[in-house]
């Protein structure tokens, strides 16, 4: 068994150059429905498989590189730029449990699991244009349905932020073809009327934004300044959250919005407006990519004595916690997490990445290593990579695998799609869900199909023990509430203080230990808004 790919040795792996940030794949384009021939451990009984081909699309890179707008030439798809190893470890936890789930002889027996995973660039044309050549099977972007004769596909999992998988939500709703997120948290998402096929293991924001309003309101603050990413998640993030609090009273001082391409100018006007403000609380609904060079210049500004109230995209990003002297100012930071887990065998896994496996991880492996595996660049005077680097030292994001939240809302959603395509297959005639009893075919099913029973699905997640149902697509809204505290390192780690649990009675939704927190600064009696 090859680890990295979840695929038997004997298939070879096909990497696919064609729109330059794309990943990988594991099916060749030949490899049709047609059931194909493998020996099991003993090698003495024939087990008959099949391939279904599941998607991925994870923002692996951060940005686009910047092209000119030269029109005297044909255009292409721009390259990406900002490896993020964050993202880079999801992506990997994909093919993790794609390996776990095919050598399992209870879930799909029958059935082995191929991918496909494109990278999103955390833009919106990369995540379309993974979109179309997903569905398509063709190496461009040619918007007609399924025109390759590849294995049938089953479901997307992705894409990362949610204006991504708003615009991929709506090509796929079009097909009726199932996606499942984990990351998208963005409430708009909600509706079945626009995303009929969207799916999500991270809760909606919807919770998030009440949830940091009640916890406004328990501390008694009454005097705010909010700053919100110039993305669907920011804005929608915040307005709800605006508006619970200003009912109860609470008054806005100050509200700025993070540019998604950023200027030292605006980080300038924002760091002024927290300054000026005479707010002490500050909440921020941003990502952690779009968050970092507002932090550069608070940092720069020593602004120091205040409180920030977390998203979950920041909360436990070690891009803005482990970056150096940030503790004066955002020591005592509270925020919301989603469920962490210990995935057992994960780290095993993202050491035992083979550099040579596909672009990205020989990427990886030059940025880890500092060296590189492209021959012009050898000329060029860079080290050369031996492939023989020891990966085991590492010691970053890529391998920490202590806070597996988005991590682990991957694992899940490849769990989801492979139990709703077991229930698709066993399914017996006669007593299917479909017209007069009847099934779909698990060697040619159609997405609406396969969307019934991601709809309908209940599974208990391996390891944890979580119990997963989607209620018409969403999952229920809980979050760890978290306090940034100082180890004896002068470290910044993560401290429980507390639960939201958006299905319990009113009363009892917010649960905070308050002895437990530690503010900015040091300071253990709770600061006042103003
Ligand atoms: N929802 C965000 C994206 C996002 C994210 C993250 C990105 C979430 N958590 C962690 C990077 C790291 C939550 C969205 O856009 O919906």
């Amino acid at each position: 068994m090859d680890l990295s790919t979840g695929l038997s040795s004997k298939r070879r792996l096909l990497l696919v150059f064609c729109v330059s940030c794309f990943l990988y794949t594991s099916t060749d384009a030949e490899a049709s429905c047609k059931l194909k021939a493998k020996f099991n451990l003993q090698g003495y009984k024939e087990v008959v498989k099949r391939t279904v081909v599941v998607g991925g699309m994870f923002p692996v890179h951060q940005r686009l590189v910047s092209t000119d707008t030269n029109t005297t030439i044909p255009p292409e798809s721009s390259d990406c730029e900002g490896f993020n190893f964050r993202t880079f470890r999801w992506a990997q936890t994909m093919l993790f449990a794609l390996n776990e789930i095919n050598n399992r002889t209870d879930l799909l027996p029958k059935t082995e699991l191929g991918y496909v995973i494109y990278d999103s660039c955390f833009t919106i044309s990369k995540a379309v244009e993974g979109t179309l050549t997903f569905l398509t099977g063709q190496d461009e972007a040619v918007p007609n349905y399924r025109c390759g004769n590849g294995p049938p596909l089953s479901a997307l999992v992705g894409a990362g932020a949610s204006d991504l998988s708003i615009a991929t939500a709506r090509i796929l709703g079009l097909y009726y073809f199932p996606q499942m997120s984990y990351a998208s948290s963005c409430s708009v998402l909600e509706s079945r009327f626009q995303y009929p096929t969207f799916l999500r293991t991270i809760p909606s924001d919807e919770h998030q934004s009440v949830a940091m309003a009640k916890l406004l309101l328990h501390f008694g603050w009454t005097w705010v300044g909010t700053i919100a990413a110039e993305d669907d998640y920011g804005k929608y993030g915040i307005k709800r959250f605006k508006e619970v609090v200003e009912e109860a009273g609470v008054c806005i001082s100050f509200s700025e919005t993070l540019p998604k391409t950023p200027s030292p100018e605006a980080m300038q006007r924002i760091a002024q407006a927290v300054v000026d403000s005479t707010a002490k609380i500050i909440v921020v609904f941003s990502s952690d990519v779009d968050l970092r060079p507002l932090l550069e210049e608070l940092l720069r500004n020593n602004i120091t004595n205040r409180t920030w109230i977390a998203s979950e995209a920041w909360v436990t990003s070690a891009a803005i916690s482990r970056h150096p002297n940030i503790l004066p100012v955002l020591g005592g930071t509270i925020g919301f997490a989603v469920k962490r887990a210990e995935i057992p065998g994960l780290r095993e896994h993202l050491l035992a990445v083979n550099p040579y496996n596909d672009t990205l991880t020989e990427e990886f492996w030059g940025i880890v290593f500092n060296c590189t595996m492209n021959y012009t660049q050898v000329l060029r005077g860079i080290k050369r990579c031996t492939g023989e680097e020891v990966i085991e030292k590492l010691n970053n994001t890529y391998s920490d695998v202590s806070q597996l939240r988005i991590t682990y809302n991957v694992y899940k959603a490849v769990y989801a799609v492979a139990h709703a395509l077991h229930n698709l297959e066993v399914c017996k005639l006669g007593s299917g869900p479909f017209e007069n009893g009847t099934c779909a075919d698990i060697n040619g099913f159609e997405p609406w199909q396969l969307m019934y029973y991601m709809k309908n699905l209940r599974f208990t997640v391996p390891h944890t023990g979580e119990e997963i149902f989607f209620n018409d697509g969403d999952v229920q809204g809980f979050y760890e509430i978290l306090n940034w505290q100082s180890d004896s390192d002068g470290e910044i780690t993560y401290t429980n203080i507390g639960y939201y649990n958006s299905t319990a009675p009113a009363d009892d939704m917010l649960t905070i230990n308050n002895a437990s927190i530690i503010w900015n600064n040091d300071v253990l009696e709770t600061p006042r808004s103003v």
